[in-house]
């Protein structure tokens, strides 16, 4: 039985999560998600649109992931790889090299998958954000 854990605040969840998690279930047997809790993403200097609750149930509905435990702290990695057995860290490739998952290499693999171009929840909050009409004007950037 092979073990996988990755992290993540999954906000407003689109498909290059999806793609992740299916990537990540698919180089094992058990899918765990360290999901970012609301007071942690203050930490990461972000503010989630979905609180906890609602993004674990949402992950939790999600036929690659099999468990999700709350990410807490930065430094919870190394304890959850032992606590929770696990073989493979995998997270995207925006994270490849980075000394937080690095030093996770004496512990268990760490797998780095291509970020999935073109989709980003930041991207989603920003062109609908701007779909608010102001003044009755649609506020959508003209097309370049
Ligand atoms: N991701 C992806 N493609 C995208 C967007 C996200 O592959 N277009 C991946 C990210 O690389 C990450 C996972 O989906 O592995 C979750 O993305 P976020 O919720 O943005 O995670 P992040 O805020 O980077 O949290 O301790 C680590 C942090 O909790 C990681």
């Amino acid at each position: 039985m092979k073990r996988i854990l990755t992290y993540g605040t999954f906000d407003l969840l689109h498909y290059g999560h999806i793609r992740l998690l299916k990537r990540a279930k698919e180089l094992g047997d058990y899918l765990i998600v360290a999901l970012s809790t609301d007071e942690f993403n203050k930490l990461k200097n972000k503010k989630a649109y979905h609180n906890y609750e609602t993004r674990k149930k949402m992950l939790e509905a999600i036929r690659y992931v099999d468990l999700v435990i709350p990410e807490e702290n930065w430094n919870q990695k190394i304890n959850d790889v032992k606590e929770y057995h696990v073989d493979i860290v995998v997270m995207g490739s925006d994270w490849e090299g980075n000394e937080k998952f690095e030093i996770l290499k004496p512990y268990c693999e760490v797998v780095y998958l291509k970020r999935t171009e073109g989709i980003s929840t930041t991207k989603i909050k920003k062109e609908l954000g701007l779909q608010n009409p102001i003044n009755g004007v649609d506020q959508i950037p003209e097309v370049k």
